[in-house]
Formats: C-alpha cells, structure tokens, sequence
C-alpha cells in the first residue's frame, strides 16, 4: 500500500512514452520550487521560486554542469494547482533520452519517482475533487468515443456528486425525523412523520433508481459492445461488417468459406463503441482449419452482448438457419435480413414469430444499414431516452454501491409499509448513506485508493 506522505515532493514524466515534440516532466509537493530551483537556469539568473504563480519561462535544464535540454518551465503554485501543491511543469523537447535525464536530474536533487495517478490522488487527499471526479480523470483518458468522453466530463465536473449528494441529503433529513420521533414517542408525532418520512424515503429510491437505469448506457458508452455477426455461409456477413466500417475490411466472394477466422473492428456506432466481429458462416465442418473457425464463431456468439442473425433474402429459409437461430436462443439477438436489391423468395413472417427485431437491408448496395445502426441503439438505450444533461453512472464501483444503497432503502421502504418500529430501519438508512459516502470518497481506505490508482498512468 501506498503511504501518503505530503513532504514527498512527486516526480514523473506526465507525456506518453516515444518520440513526440513536447514531453512533459511535472513535479508536485512542498520541494517542487526549490527543486526546479537547482536544476533550471533561466534568462537572467531569475529562479522557478522566484516566478509568479501561472506563468511560463524559457531556459536550459543543467545538471552536473552539462545542459540536458532547452526547456519551458510551468510554475503553479500551491493551492490553485491540479495537486493544490506547488506544481512545476517542465516542457521538453519531446525525446525519450532528453526526458529521461531531465527526470534523473530532478530525482537526483530530492524528488520521489511518482506512483501511478498519484498527482490525482493527491488532487483527491488534498480535497480538491472527490474520489468520483479523480476517477473520471482516467476515463477521460480512455474514452473510446465523444460520448464515453462526455461522461467522463460531466463526472469530473461533479455531476454525479451533485447527484449522489441529493439523495444524501434527503437521507439525512429522513434520518433528523426519525431521530427526533424515536426521543419523542408520542402517538401524534409518530403519524404525522411517517407520511413525511415515506414520501423523502419514495424520493431518494426514486432518484437512486433513476441513476441506476441510466448505468447500463453508462457501462456500454465507457466499454462498448461486443457484436457478433454470424449466419450460413454466403449471406453476406463480410459484406455487412464492410458496410458499418464504411471499408474494404473483410475479404468478400461469392464463394462460400471466404471468411477463414474471425476478424474483429472496432466501430463508433452513434457514439457507441462497438467491437464488432466477423465470424466465419456456421457450417459442416470440411476440415479442420473450418473446424476450429467454427468453433471460434460459436465462443464468439457465446461471449457477445449481442448477436446479429443475417439470412439472405433471396434463399427460403434452410435447415442451417434454423440451427442457427436455435443456438443463439438464449441470447440478444437482431435478425437482419440482406440482399433486399434481389428478388424475395424469404418468408419473414416465419422470423417475425421468432425475433423480436428484425432489419431489412443491403450490404452490398449500402441501403439501409442506417436501420441496424438505429436497432443496435435501440439495444443499447432500450426506451430510454438518454440526454447529455442526464448523468450516467458508468463505473463498477459507483454502480455496485449504489446496488447495496437500493438495497437498504427497498428494505427501510417495507418495514415502513409494515408499520415496524422505526428503530427497525434507521440502521439501513445510515448504511445506505455511507454507501453513498463510499461513491465521493467521504469513507475510503488506502486498499481502495491503491486500487483505483493503480489503473492510473504514472504521471496523471
Ligand atoms: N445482391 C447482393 N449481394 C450481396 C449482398 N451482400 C453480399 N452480397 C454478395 O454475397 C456474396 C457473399 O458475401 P460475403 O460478404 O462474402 O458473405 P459471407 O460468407 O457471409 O461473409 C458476395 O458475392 C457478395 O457480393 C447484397 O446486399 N446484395
Ligand atoms: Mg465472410
């Protein structure tokens, strides 16, 4: 575990690793002026302690009397820095050997290497954000499509703590009565608050719920969806997966077997990110290299969040399809049927009994594939109707302690209904509280710090 000592003044290179034209070293803590102090030198003999607070110099970085690059130096100073510690930031030319010495020569002079996301975990300890923003700084980072990156955004600038903080509030409140009704048990009392306290209770399950329904979005816009596109051979999987791409990805033929092995893209699929994969058609085995193709598709179908069932429209239905559509019972499906530029000899009434969805288009011709894109959404939002302003929870840990705090609150909402003592359920709403603690990092331990920094790249 990580001991958090704030005499500690951090070090790292905060860029990505290779050749770029600017690479960053960032030093944070109490020695961070003092340190740049002996390694900068500047025009005019002017020192990093002597700057003021955001603002920018130009000079050489020396150290054992040899310069090891020409460097603009950042000074912010402690409490408006992202640490709310003194914060040097040294621009270098981006090289991985000029920003390694220049690293060497600030560890040399007393900094600490840094951890990784220990400049962030600072931000948190230090009180500058709390721990759902600090986790937001990593999403950002990740963020795969605009979407995940708008969550992200929106959770860094305390969204879902204003949120979380709601229902807090309302908890505490219910809690005040409760309180106040258990010192003074007197039957009137009694009555008139329970009414007050089943209506804040219904309003904080209400909120708690509506963000929890937003979770699964959520997930899907920071992680993707896995897509499978599997059928018999021929009806034009390729086709299709070239067809989302918008490119010559996958090899197409009109000879069956084309597709050898499973081939995976990645897709932004209105905002969505979506790993979708190509398998090879599922059909008698001829060797053993179609073998193994085949039984690849199948732990593809099995692994996928949602499995895309093509069927030509100018075949009648065959045995295979039906195979087909039998194994993939269990799981989310949307049928789609291609070819639709040749004459229908498909019957899909036959589907419509069977699917729940299904989408006409043409790969080939590019028509329709608007209307699949449009069913995956569907798939992913159901009916609901997400807006940018509406705060998706995305991450694990905030969803599953939101779980346990629903939890308490469904059984705090029954002994109510049961006219059980109140004493029976202040417990569950204090649990559930701290639960919501848990989500701002009011309630952490260094394990759970070490936990979600570790994820962190060094530097950040
Ligand atoms: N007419 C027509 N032919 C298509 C369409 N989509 C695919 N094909 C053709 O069907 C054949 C098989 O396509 P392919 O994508 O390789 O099928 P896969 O074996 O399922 O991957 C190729 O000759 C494609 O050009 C379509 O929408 N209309
Ligand atoms: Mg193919």
């Amino acid at each position: 575990m990580l001991i958090d000592n704030f005499n500690d003044t951090i070090a790292a290179i905060s860029t990505a690793v290779g050749e770029g034209a600017v690479g960053i070293v960032r030093l944070s803590g109490p020695q961070a002026l003092a340190i740049a102090d002996a390694v900068f030198s500047g025009k005019k003999g002017l020192r990093p302690s002597q700057f003021k607070t955001y603002t920018m110099h130009y000079g050489r970085i020396v150290y054992a009397g040899q310069v090891l690059d020409e460097v603009i130096l950042t000074v912010m100073r402690a409490p408006y820095s992202y640490t709310r510690e003194d914060v040097v930031e040294i621009n270098c030319h981006g090289g991985i050997v000029a920003l390694h010495r220049v690293l060497d020569s600030v560890l040399e002079n007393g900094c600490r290497m840094a951890e990784p996301g220990e400049f962030t975990r600072r931000a948190f300890l230090n009180g500058r954000i709390d721990l759902s923003q600090a986790e937001a700084v990593i999403d950002i980072i990740r963020a795969k499509t605009d979407s995940a990156l708008k969550i992200s955004l929106e959770q860094l600038k305390g969204g879902l703590s204003k949120e979380i903080d709601k229902i807090r509030q309302i908890l505490l409140n219910i809690l005040v009565i409760l309180e106040a009704s258990i010192d003074f048990p007197e039957e009137d009392l009694k009555q008139q608050d329970n009414s007050e306290v089943s209506k804040s209770l219904d309003l904080a399950r209400l909120q708690l719920s509506r963000l929890l329904d937003g979770a699964k979005a959520g997930r899907i816009l920071r992680d993707g969806i896995q897509v499978v596109i599997c059928g018999r051979p021929n009806v034009g999987k390729s086709s299709l997966l070239n067809a989302l791409l918008k490119k010559e990805r996958a090899i197409v033929t009109p000879l069956a077997g084309t597709t050898r092995d499973s081939i995976e893209e990645m897709i932004d699929i209105k905002g969505i990110p979506v790993r979708i994969v190509d398998t090879a058609g599922i059909l008698k085995p001829r060797n053993l290299v179609e073998r193994k193709a085949v039984r690849r598709a199948r732990g593809h179908i099995r692994s996928a969040d949602l499995t895309i069932i093509l069927f030509d429209a100018s075949k009648k239905l065959e045995a295979d399809d039906w195979k087909l559509i039998e194994e993939t019972r269990d799981t989310n499906v949307i049928a789609v049927i291609n070819k639709i530029d040749l004459k229908s000899r498909i019957n899909k009434e036959e589907l419509l009994k069977v699917f729940h969805k299904v989408v006409e288009l043409s790969a080939k011709k590019a028509r329709n594939i608007n209307l699949l894109e449009d069913a995956l959404c569907e798939f992913v939002y159901h009916d609901r109707l997400v807006s940018p302003e509406f705060m998706l929870v995305s991450n694990l840990r905030h969803i599953s302690a939101l779980k346990e705090a629903q939890k308490l609150l469904d059984n705090a909402a029954s002994a109510l209904c049961d006219k059980l003592p109140l004493e029976f359920f202040t417990q569950d709403l204090k649990d559930a509280s701290v639960y919501l603690d848990k989500i701002l990092g009011k309630d952490f331990s260094g394990d759970l710090l070490d936990r979600i920094f570790a994820d962190f790249c060094i530097g950040k």
